[in-house]
């Protein structure tokens, strides 16, 4: 494997969840063996990440080579063609490891036709990279990953709604790390009330999700932590008394699908939601099967008869839901499970 190519991919995985609605690219630029300009693309509206490489070129590129994790854009969006930027600044070949099937795939007609190289690299960390922004792109919604921490018998609290902390103090890091890689974290009602949680990434240089809460007939309170969230919280409710909270909070009232919220969301520029439920929310996901991750972390703990569950409606085709087993991780005496229900 290219060591260029690795570094244009290990460029990318680091903006990776950073990007909104954009992929995370990365690029490399070589001339005569020696690595001359490197660039990421850091935010959606942003310079692509081949225009930043070039920009950081400290000698002419004439001549040199271009690695990039993603095929080259040659469209005018909010910035101009990469592949006009490329032939402008000389380079004589690209190398590229994962084909961008959203754009119209005649990126690599006008490079040929300028003289320059165009090549296919594939790159196995790309697959993975890339999964989030086609499943956005094709579905028009955002990249959904539900999360839950339950007991080794299943369930999401014990019966009298006490849960505690379910998982240990390295799954719950790992929660953050999964918050701050997500652009909005939706709850429900029921866990805003019971928990009254803060919904921020604690994190050193943790990025803020949009906080989302679908609130039903709630009544939200003034002294709930979520409205010193750094945030805006978004509040779905069909409860007009909530609209008191309009100056601190983006209220909807009606009543929405979770198809209609996830729409909204998207529109409002939210394009990866990590969906932390309790019992109503999760199996209202489940049931529709609006996700793409489904992410479980189990404690040694057992909390026998409880209502708290995963999905509290009767089953009547057991093998309806696939899903596929993508990671298992040991984390102290928690296990953690990653399930995608979709294969892109
Ligand atoms: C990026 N960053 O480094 C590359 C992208 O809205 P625009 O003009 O920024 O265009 C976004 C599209 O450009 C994106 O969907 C992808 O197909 C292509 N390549 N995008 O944001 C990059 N190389
Ligand atoms: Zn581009």
């Amino acid at each position: 494997m290219n060591q260029y190519m690795n570094t244009a991919v290990e460029l990318a995985e680091m903006v990776s969840g950073q990007t909104g609605e954009n992929p995370p690219v990365g690029a490399v630029i070589v001339k005569e063996g020696r690595i001359i300009g490197m660039g990421a693309h850091l935010k959606a509206g942003g310079s692509h990440a081949e225009v930043k490489a070039l920009n950081d070129c400290d000698e002419s590129p004439e001549g040199a080579d271009i690695f990039i994790s993603l095929e080259p854009c040659n469209h005018h969006g909010r910035t101009p063609p990469c592949v006009d930027a490329l032939i402008k600044a000389g380079i004589k070949n690209v190398y590229y490891a994962f084909k961008d099937t959203t754009l119209d795939g005649r990126s690599g007609e006008k490079l040929n036709r300028s003289g320059i190289g165009y090549h296919y690299m594939p790159h196995p960390g790309t697959a993975d990279l890339y999964r989030p922004f086609l499943i956005t792109k094709n579905k028009k919604r955002p990249f959904v990953t539900l999360k839950c921490a339950v007991s080794l018998d299943g369930k999401l609290a014990a019966d009298d709604g006490y849960s505690g902390f379910v998982s240990n103090d390295l799954s719950r890091q790992d929660v953050h790390q999964i918050r701050h890689r997500h652009d909005g974290i939706l709850i429900g009602g029921g866990t805003l009330l019971n928990d009254d949680p803060a919904l921020t990434v604690r994190q050193d240089s943790g990025r803020q999700p949009v906080p989302v809460v679908l609130a039903g007939n709630r009544e939200l309170c003034a002294d709930m932590a979520l409205f010193n969230h750094p945030v805006r919280p978004v509040i779905f409710t069909t409860n007009e008394k909530n609209l008191q909270f309009s100056s601190t909070c983006q209220i909807h009232t009606g009543s929405f699908s979770n198809e209609e919220i996830l729409e909204h969301l998207f529109e409002a520029g939210v394009s990866s939601l990590l969906i932390e439920g309790g019992t109503r929310i999760l199996t209202q996901f489940l049931k529709k099967e609006l996700f793409d991750d489904l992410i479980i972390y189990i404690a040694p703990k057992i909390f026998g008869y409880s209502s708290y569950q995963i999905y509290n409606e009767k089953i009547h085709d057991m093998d309806s839901l696939k899903l596929m087993l993508h990671d298992v991780e040991k984390l102290d005496s928690d296990i953690k499970l990653t399930y995608r229900r979709t294969a892109l």
